[in-house]
């Protein structure tokens, strides 16, 4: 379960705990990832998912800022992007929706 899950998860208890009972609850989650941009997979970690997803895409070119595995956005998944994500390889924090 992805740390961004597990809040919204918390968020969802506290608020059938506040709220009185038998009233409906809405909940408006509008979420955004502020993480580095070497979390490719947006979870909260450098892993093995990420290294994957960059291997996946290895020589590829687009525009810049085309996908999250061209992680300098300078249009291409090379080697510069691995370093990156090897250079934060295990790194984790908690992610906040
Ligand atoms: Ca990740
Ligand atoms: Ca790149």
């Amino acid at each position: 379960m992805s740390n961004k899950t597990k809040i919204l998860l918390l968020l969802l208890v506290l608020a059938i705990f506040l709220v009185p009972s038998g009233q409906p609850i809405t909940v408006d989650v509008n979420m955004s990832y502020f993480g580095p941009p070497w979390d490719v997979d947006h979870d909260g970690d450098i892993d093995y998912n990420d290294a994957s997803l960059l291997v996946s895409r290895y020589g590829d070119t687009g525009p810049p800022d085309w996908i999250r595995e061209d992680i300098d956005d300078n249009g291409e998944v090379n080697s510069v992007d691995a370093s990156l994500l090897v250079n934060h390889y295990m790194e984790y924090w908690l992610v906040i929706p």
